[in-house]
C-alpha cells in the first residue's frame, strides 16, 4: 500500500466498485487515493489483491459489495452482465445509488434506469471519457446521465474520478453522447493519420507534423462552435467558406495522395459527401450543411 498517496478526508463516503478490470481497478484506485473507504468484488477474485493491499475491503460476494455502501458503483463487460449480477440483488439495492459506468446503448441504459426506479434503487448511467491512466484526473470528463439531483448529492464523491458533467434526467443520454463522441475520435484519429500518411511520404516525422495538427484543431473546434449554432437554427449560410470552396481544396488532397501512394478512402468519402450536397444545389452553403445527408 502506498500510504503517501492516500489521504482521510472526514467527509470521504463509502464507496462499492462492482468490476475490477482495466477500468473497475482504476476507479477503486481513485476512490483509495482520495481516502474513501472502498468496497470491492471481482467475479475472478485475484484482481482484487493489489487493491486490498491498497486498503480496499474485498466483498466476499457481490450481495457483501452491494451493501456494503449507500454508493456502488458497476464497471463491468457489459449491460448483461451488469443485469446479470445485480438483478438478483435488486432488494439489497433498494434506496442505495448505482453508477453504471459500464459501455452500452442508450436503450439498454434506459431500460436499466426503468429497472432501477421499479425497485426503489437510485440510479446514474455514466461514461467514462478516458482510459485507465486518465481516471482521476479533473481535466478529463465522466458523463452522468439519469439522476441531476442524485449527482448534485454525491458529485464531491464522483468528482475524484473525473469531471462530473451532468446531462438531464434521461439516462440514456450519457451512452448517446459516448457513442458520438468516440466516433467524432475515430474520425479524428482517421483524419489525423491519413495526414501523417501523408506528410510521412515526404520524410515528415510524425511528432512534427502533430504538433502543427494540434493547433490546427483547436481552429477546427471553434469552427464546430459556430456551425453549430447554424445547425441549431436550420440555415447554413456560406459566410466563412462554402462547399463549393472546400471541393476544390480537397481534389488537392486527393492528388496529393495519389502521387504517394497514400490510401484514399477516406478523402474520397469527404468528397462523395460534399458532392451530394452540392448536387442538391446546396454547394454555396456552410460544411455544415451536410447534416442533413447524416440525417437522412
Ligand atoms: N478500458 C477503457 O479504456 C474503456 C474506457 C471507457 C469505458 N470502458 C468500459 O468499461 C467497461 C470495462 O472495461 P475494462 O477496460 O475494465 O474491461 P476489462 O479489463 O476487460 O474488464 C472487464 C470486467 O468485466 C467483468 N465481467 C465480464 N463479464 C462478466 C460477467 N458475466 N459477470 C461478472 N463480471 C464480468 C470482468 O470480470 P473478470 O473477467 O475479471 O472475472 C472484468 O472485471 C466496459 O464496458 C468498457 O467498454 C473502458
Amino acid at each position: 500500500m502506498n500510504e503517501q498517496n492516500v489521504s482521510t478526508p472526514a467527509t470521504a463516503a463509502p464507496v462499492t466498485v462492482i468490476g475490477l478490470g482495466l477500468m473497475g481497478a482504476a476507479l477503486a484506485d481513485a476512490f483509495l487515493t482520495a481516502g474513501h473507504p472502498t468496497t470491492v468484488w471481482n467475479r475472478t477474485p485475484g484482481k482484487a489483491d493489489p487493491l486490498v493491499g491498497r486498503g480496499a475491503v474485498r466483498a466476499a460476494d457481490v450481495a457483501g459489495a452491494v451493501t456494503a455502501s449507500e454508493l456502488v458503483v458497476v464497471c463491468v463487460l457489459d449491460y448483461a452482465a451488469v443485469r446479470e449480477l445485480l438483478d438478483p440483488l435488486a432488494e439489497s439495492l433498494r434506496g442505495r445509488v448505482l453508477v453504471n459506468l459500464t459501455t452500452g446503448s442508450p436503450e439498454q441504459a434506459r431500460e436499466t434506469a426503468d429497472w432501477a426506479a421499479a425497485h426503489g434503487i437510485g440510479y446514474l448511467d455514466g461514461g467514462i471519457m478516458t482510459t485507465p491512466p486518465g481516471v482521476g484526473d479533473s481535466s478529463n470528463m465522466i458523463l452522468y446521465a439519469g439522476g441531476p439531483e442524485l449527482l448534485a448529492r454525491h458529485r464531491a464523491t464522483l468528482a475524484v474520478l473525473g469531471d462530473p458533467v451532468d446531462l438531464g434526467a434521461d439516462a440514456g443520454l450519457a451512452s448517446l453522447y459516448d457513442a458520438g463522441l468516440l466516433g467524432l475520435m475515430w474520425s479524428v484519429f482517421g483524419g489525423w493519420l491519413h495526414a501523417t500518411a501523408l506528410a510521412g511520404a515526404d520524410g515528415v516525422a510524425a511528432k512534427d507534423f502533430t504538433a502543427v495538427a494540434n493547433r490546427w484543431l483547436s481552429t477546427v473546434s471553434w469552427f464546430m462552435s459556430g456551425y453549430a449554432e447554424q445547425i441549431d437554427a436550420g440555415e447554413y449560410p456560406g459566410e466563412d467558406a462554402t462547399i463549393d470552396v472546400q471541393v476544390a481544396a480537397i481534389e488537392h488532397l486527393l492528388h496529393a495522395g495519389e502521387a504517394r501512394g497514400v490510401d484514399g478512402r477516406l478523402p474520397r468519402l469527404h468528397l462523395e459527401l460534399m458532392r451530394a450536397a452540392v448536387e442538391a444545389g446546396h454547394g454555396g452553403d456552410s460544411y455544415a450543411r451536410i447534416i442533413e445527408t447524416f440525417r437522412k
